[in-house]
């Protein structure tokens, strides 16, 4: 049920599918104005359409500079300005090691997970500075400090992620501009689907036999880490299934 509005506006990319999606809902139903992004206009359209709240489908390509500047100046007078931005678009494609792997699948993800992702902060930040608050939530990964099979690329922007909101933080220090990392493992959304570049058995195989995290649990969190108090700074969270854990070290025998 939507709660009172609070006159507060959020910008959550990513949010045609999966964790963005739940992402704004949640936010939406707490009274938040959100600006909802994403390529796929229809599907942006639906979710504004099917959420109890106050949405603004906003679609663009994260990986264009001029396409994203563009696009937020765009945003209406009434969803302005943006308090919190939720950096969550972002993609892996392939599960080839680095050998075999695709330089376009690495292109793609260098361009959406640190390009696009940088992008947006750097548009938004000044006026959260000029306002002397604001919060940055950047969705990280596992993946960022755990090297597994295949990763290669995609693990390393996820350590970008990582790295570059700490240092976020230091430059923030005495702005009252909060940064967040969430860093989720494995996660049912259409991530392995993308991945497998439509293969959806393949992508089934994935989560089969265990109960992954959904998109509401990220949502949740999200939402928990902006609801503290202005003098808490959710540095980091890392959640699991309960079904996943951390595999051993590798050795080849001769
Ligand atoms: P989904 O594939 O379900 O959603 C990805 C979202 O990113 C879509 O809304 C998509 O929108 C958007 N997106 C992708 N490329 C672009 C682009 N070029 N321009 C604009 N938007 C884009 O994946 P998840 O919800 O699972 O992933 C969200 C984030 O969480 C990602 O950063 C991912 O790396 C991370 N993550 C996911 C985990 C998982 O297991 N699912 C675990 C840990 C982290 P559209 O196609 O409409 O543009
Ligand atoms: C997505 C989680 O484990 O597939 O970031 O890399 S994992």
């Amino acid at each position: 049920m939507l709660q009172t509005p609070n006159n507060r506006t959020a910008l959550v990319t990513g949010a045609s599918a999966g964790f963005g999606a739940a992402i704004a809902r949640i936010l939406a139903a707490n009274g938040w104005r959100v600006v909802i992004a994403g390529r796929r206009i229809e599907r942006l359209r639906d979710l504004a359409e099917s959420t109890d709240g106050n949405l603004y489908p906003l679609p663009f390509d994260i990986r264009t500079r001029t396409a994203v500047n563009q696009a937020l100046a765009t945003i209406p007078e009434e969803f302005l300005p943006i308090e919190v931005l939720v950096n969550n678009a972002g993609l892996a494609l392939g599960l080839e090691p680095s050998q075999r792997a695709s330089l376009d699948d690495w292109e793609i993800m260098i361009d959406t997970n640190i390009r696009g992702l940088t992008y947006l902060t750097h548009a938004l930040l000044p006026s959260m500075v000029e306002s002397g608050r604001g919060h940055i939530i950047n969705l990280g990964s596992v993946a960022a400090d755990n090297p597994y099979l295949g990763s290669n690329v995609y693990g390393a922007t996820k350590a970008f992620v990582r790295q570059f909101t700490r240092n976020l933080r230091a430059d923030l220090l005495g702005t009252g501009v909060r940064v967040t990392e969430i860093a989720p493992g494995l996660a049912e959304t259409e991530f392995s689907i993308i991945r497998f570049k439509g293969d959806r058995k393949q992508a089934a195989n994935v989560y089969r036999g265990l109960e992954p995290l959904h998109p509401a649990d990220i949502a949740h969190t999200v939402i928990w880490a902006i609801e503290q108090p202005p003098h808490v700074n959710i540095n980091l969270i890392e959640l699991m299934p309960t079904a996943q854990a951390w595999g051993p070290l590798e050795v080849c025998r001769t």
